[in-house]
């Protein structure tokens, strides 16, 4: 007899659990609702490279761990789509674990006997881990260290804290970002924040390597973050944090950026260019570099003004910002990686979802190189769909 009502009662078993007995409470009301057995839940790594699986007792020699571009969970994964694959037991199921458009990892469950409605109402729990999962981060460091296949240094540490969700979506916006980071962490980092009437970007790149940089574009973000939650407009947000490093840093080291703001009904963007690389335009099968004029790097000189530029976007545009440690990526031979080559995955990515560009990018970037980065690499793409828009 199975009992379809179990999400409710789910939500609230997980609810009350502590974080590491997640993985057993999960198991336990699948076990009991629906006769779900060998239930895994598992988490995508920093680089959504591969899914690790979260256990109560981590023990990072022996994590199993799971390709995303070579599994059935990986294909769950990058599809966003539940993956059934027959089983001399029953069907296994592999089901996005997602918040949105972030997408946190894969449930994995194996049941003897299924119908509709029961992978239905599984599609349904697998997002309540989602959310349960996404809360939990917060008091526990359980599922960072699930998501580290290695050790992350210091600066590695404070960059990942600094980053919004990676993803966002709604009929009217989706936001997806990635960063691959070099070697020695370079500064780079990105944020946004979705508003009634605006969404706001900003991609940020401190200069230098290490530890420093890590500080440097953390102040620049938090100083640009400060004054956008006191409701100040993308020129007052660059001035102010352009001002704030110079304060802390004295000239010697700068931080570039690209800042804007959607205006959600008009698709009008106002943009500030501090130095960096400008960003790209999809428009239906068009992709174009924006044509941009460049004003100075935060913090080089004291009290400068800035310009603020207007986009104008069309309904379906995609926008996408990139550092220059995608452009710059060189491999072994010394090629570059170019603005043609990223032109080409632009178009080429230009029908999926926005949270696969941004990974496909990355993955492209790292594999050019094929050593360690020497520069941080970061993508973030931004849709428009205002047809679609609810208010
Ligand atoms: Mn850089």
């Amino acid at each position: 007899m199975t009992d379809l009502d179990f999400v409710g009662a789910l939500h609230r078993a997980l609810d009350a659990a502590p974080p590491y007995a997640l993985p057993t409470v999960l198991s336990a009301v699948l076990s009991e609702s629906v006769g779900a057995k060998e239930v895994a839940l598992w988490l995508a790594d920093y680089g959504e490279v591969t899914l690790e699986r979260v256990t109560a007792d981590l023990d990072p020699d022996a994590k199993p761990s799971l390709p995303v571009d070579d599994s059935a969970a990986g294909r769950a994964f990058l599809t966003q789509a539940p993956v059934v694959v027959d089983d001399d037991n029953g069907e296994r199921l592999y089901l996005p674990v997602a918040v949105r458009a972030e997408r946190v990892g894969v449930l994995e469950l194996l049941l003897p006997d299924s119908s509709a409605r029961v992978r239905e109402e599984l599609v349904r729990a697998a997002m309540v881990v989602g959310y349960v999962v996404s809360t939990a981060r917060r008091y526990t460091d359980l599922f960072e260290r699930v998501r580290r296949r290695r050790e992350l240094i210091l600066a590695a540490e404070i960059q990942w804290e600094l980053l919004p969700v990676l993803a966002y979506e709604a009929d009217e916006l989706s936001v997806a970002g990635a960063l691959e980071p070099a070697h020695a962490i370079a500064g780079d980092s990105f944020d946004y924040a979705v508003e009634a009437d605006d969404v706001h970007v900003a991609i940020t790149d401190g200069m230098g390597h290490g530890l420093r940089a890590a500080l440097l574009g953390t102040l620049a973000v938090a100083a640009l973050r400060h004054a956008r939650r006191r409701g100040h407009n993308v020129l007052y947000q660059v001035k102010e944090a352009s001002q704030v490093v110079h304060d802390q840093f004295g000239g010697d080291q700068f931080v570039t950026g690209t800042i804007g703001t959607i205006d959600m009904s008009s698709g009008v963007m106002r943009v500030v260019n501090a130095g960096h690389p400008r960003p790209w335009l999809a428009h239906g099968d068009v992709v174009e570099e924006v044509e941009l004029f460049a004003d100075y790097p935060l913090g080089l000189f004291p009290g400068i003004d800035y310009r603020e530029q207007e986009i104008a976007l069309e309904p379906g545009d995609r926008v996408l910002f990139v550092s220059d440690g995608v452009m710059e990526a060189t491999s072994p031979a010394g090629e570059e990686f170019g603005s043609e080559r990223l032109r080409a995955l632009i178009a080429e990515t230009r029908d999926q979802l926005p949270t696969e560009v941004v990974r496909r990018i990355a993955r492209a970037v790292v594999d050019h190189c094929q050593v360690p980065l020497r520069d941080d690499a970061t993508v973030v793409s931004v849709d428009w769909r205002p047809r679609l828009r609810r208010r």
